[in-house]
């Protein structure tokens, strides 16, 4: 932690008087803008970099506040202001150099230039288009638009309310996603979509070959930590029950479709350690293990290997079984406990 009297010292932090309840502060995809919208106020302010480090190079400041912070003066850092409408929250952008507010009051999204060096300085800082969206737009999406490379093309909008737009399933209605074509000079509505959970805020819209999703576990990896177990993997040749007092540990083999081992026998107040190896090379080829008077239920994707433990309290037979429909023989993966007195 930096304490602050070390970031006033070392020059780490400023402040700017930004006219009003500030809200969504968005970096231009160069680094270059700083993009405040104003909640309450109709203008979306936009600071340029260059002049943040060129006025506190030159200590241009017009005080401190009162824990000994500079206030750098707001006219030699502002690149430009725009009037993008009412309730303006959030901001992104494109790759030609053009910015998309949110405007929550208004219900809309405003399409507003950069200046240079995407646009001339005639014509920076213009509101280029404005398109109304369904209802209560929060946050917004472009493709990649939070990051170096926007992909232009596509924006979400994401709007916290639905009302009357989806068929009524229950007081709660879903949040509605709108999708809109940016690719031409006007925005254009093209789809709805109804979401069905709570308050959609930051998201990231990438291209599919951005994601590098590794389908199965390399062997003893525990999704849980990341990391591998080798103590704890169990092949179906190695599996096996290890008894010592009050402990019966047993490394198990989980495949299409049955447990190894399928019986397990235990005394009343041991221990039952379990480890569960998914040895599954397939992607998707999910397993479950279920042991219900023990409340355990845990989810085992391709290779995953997990660990559960519970103590055994009553005599009698007890099954355990898979919880993901995984072939034809699911309702035969199943094995059983057994507690003795
Ligand atoms: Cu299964």
């Amino acid at each position: 932690m930096i304490p602050l009297e070390t970031a006033i010292a070392e020059g780490l932090l400023y402040l700017v008087p930004e006219p009003r309840s500030p809200h969504g502060v968005d970096i231009a995809p160069r680094g270059d803008y700083i993009t405040v919208s104003g909640k309450l106020d109709p203008h979306t302010t936009v600071y340029g970099f260059d002049r943040i480090l060129k006025a506190i190079d030159a200590k241009n400041f017009e005080g401190k506040d009162r824990y000994g912070i500079p206030v750098l003066k707001f006219d030699a850092v502002v690149a430009g202001k725009v009037e993008v409408g009412a309730g303006p929250l959030h901001t992104q952008y494109d790759n030609q150099g053009n910015a998309y507010t949110s405007l929550y009051l208004e219900s809309a999204v405003a399409k507003w230039t950069l200046g240079e060096p995407y646009h001339a300085a005639a014509d920076a800082f213009k509101l280029v288009d404005k398109v109304s969206i369904h209802y209560n737009i929060g946050h917004l999406a472009t493709a990649q638009g939070d990051t170096m490379d926007p992909q232009g093309k596509y924006l979400v909008a994401m709007n916290k309310w639905s009302i009357d737009r989806h068929t009524n399933v229950g007081p709660l209605h879903p949040q509605n996603f709108q999708l809109i074509v940016i690719s031409g000079q006007k925005m254009e509505l093209l789809a709805d979509m109804p979401i069905g959970f709570g308050e959609p805020h930051y998201a990231q819209m990438v291209k599919a070959d951005v994601i590098k999703a590794h389908e199965v576990y390399e062997p003893g990896v525990s999704a849980a930590s990341n990391q591998k177990n080798p103590d704890a993997i169990a092949g179906e040749k190695d599996a096996r029950i290890v008894r010592r007092p009050g402990v019966v540990e047993v490394w198990m083999n989980v495949i299409r479709s049955h447990f190894t081992p399928d019986v397990i026998t235990a005394k009343v107040g041991d221990r039952v350690i379990v480890h569960l190896t998914n040895s599954e090379q397939t992607a998707d080829a999910t397993h479950g293990f279920a042991v219900p008077t023990k409340n355990v239920m845990v989810s085992l994707d391709p290779g995953e290997t997990t660990t559960v433990q519970f103590v055994v309290d009553r005599p009698g037979t007890y099954s355990y079984y898979c919880t993901e429909f995984c072939s034809a023989l699911h309702l035969e993966m199943q094995g059983w406990l057994i507690v003795e007195k």
